[in-house]
């Protein structure tokens, strides 16, 4: 039996685990999502601004910048748009980042900033070929409705960020009307979001209002102080922009800390690549010092997507064991023990480790 087909009802479907209030930050309950899809309302909410309000009879979305033809498009003439469907695993740069060591400030987040959806929506290139970006251009800003202040800065900031002009990048870039086949909710970007898979999240703007090409690389705070790997807080000599997700993977059976019983178990978690598949878990069960090879159990392996594994792990005598996963992919990566440090603790794909313990008999 698969962790797929575990019986389920509605009523065990657990809910987001909250962060953060204001603006709302909230993990998904990622040992009990047990569908390789994650359900809408259990996929994690990271934001930074307050929720923008959204009216639909307003809303445009409008093309400048050096382009050719500035254009305005409504809900209705992107919804009448060519679409296509890609599924996406989406992972916040910050996930993990309460398991680095020294630890680092930002959003505390343990192992559920992360989710598999189905995304529907318009080809980026097809609507910037309306609009005939010029030569002149070298990136795009996407500018998200949602603004407010950072405690860095004195004026209100939309939430935006920029890509690189890149033909094969904007050739995977969705511009998403749909997740999970419903229009994308609204804490997800509603009515449009950018979908640009195998990156990590902060590149998805939500609720996209205005695509700007730029002739200039853009310097945004979302781009330029945050989502860059430094080493020195304040020091943005040698920042590394934060772009395509990292090979990483999860334990999310047996929970940190679990009493398991004597007898036969089943050690249950997540992998996934960015772009490309994940060709092999390992589990120790030994402080890493012998390896054992999981198996893949998601019935697809896309590039892009997450895989399930499972290991069975027979008869553990008592004591104190330090179980460990390691996912390699097929571009030949594999997790590091320890993930290079950063200031702002982003990308931690470090092996995941959990303590736990197989309990004496108690007589
Ligand atoms: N407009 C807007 N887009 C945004 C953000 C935001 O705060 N505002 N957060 C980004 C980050 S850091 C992540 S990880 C993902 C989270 O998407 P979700 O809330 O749908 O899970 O959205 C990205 N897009
Ligand atoms: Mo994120």
């Amino acid at each position: 039996m698969t962790n797929q087909d575990l019986p389920r009802t509605i009523n065990d479907k657990p809910g987001l685990i909250p962060l953060q209030v204001m603006p709302e930050n909230m993990e998904s309950p990622i040992s009990d999502v047990l569908t390789w899809i994650t359900p809408n309302e259990q996929f994690y909410a990271r934001n930074h601004l307050p929720y923008p309000t959204i009216q639909l009879e307003s809303w445009a979305l409008f093309l400048g910048g050096e382009v050719e033809r500035p254009l305005n498009f409504s809900y209705e003439q992107i919804k009448k748009m060519p679409q296509v469907d890609k599924f996406v695993t989406m992972e916040c740069s910050g996930n993990k980042r309460a398991l680095m060591e020294p630890p680092t400030p930002g959003e505390q987040w343990q192992t559920g900033a992360v989710g598999n959806a189905k995304w529907t929506g318009v080809p980026l290139a097809y609507i910037l070929d309306q609009a005939k970006v010029k030569e002149t251009a070298v990136e795009l800003v996407f500018t998200g409705a949602d603004s407010g202040i950072r405690p860095d800065m004195d004026n209100a900031v939309n939430y935006e960020r920029s890509l690189l002009l890149d033909k094969a990048l904007m050739s995977e870039c969705l511009l998403a009307l749909k997740m999970n086949d419903e229009p994308i909710p609204h804490k997800h970007g509603f009515p449009l979001r950018l979908i640009v898979p195998g990156w990590y999240g902060m590149a998805h703007v939500k609720w996209i209002s205005r695509i700007t090409a730029i002739p200039i690389p853009f310097k945004g705070p979302f781009q330029a102080i945050d989502y860059v790997y430094i080493t020195n807080e304040g020091n943005y000599n040698n920042a590394v922009p934060v772009t395509e997700m990292k090979v990483n993977s999860i334990i999310t059976w047996p929970s940190k800390g679990e009493k398991v019983h004597l007898g036969s178990h089943t050690v249950r978690g997540l992998a996934w690549a960015g772009k490309t598949t994940i060709s092999k878990v390992e589990i120790s069960i030994d402080n890493g010092m012998t390896w054992n090879t999981a198996r893949l159990t998601s019935p697809e392996h896309k590039p892009y997507t997450w895989t399930f594994w499972e290991y069975q792990w027979d008869n553990p005598v008592p004591g104190q064991y330090f179980l460990q996963a390691r996912a390699h992919d097929n571009n030949g990566n594999v997790q590091p023990k320890a993930a290079t440090w950063n200031a702002k603790g982003y990308g931690n794909n470090s092996i995941h480790q959990i303590t736990i313990t197989v309990p004496q008999i108690l007589h």
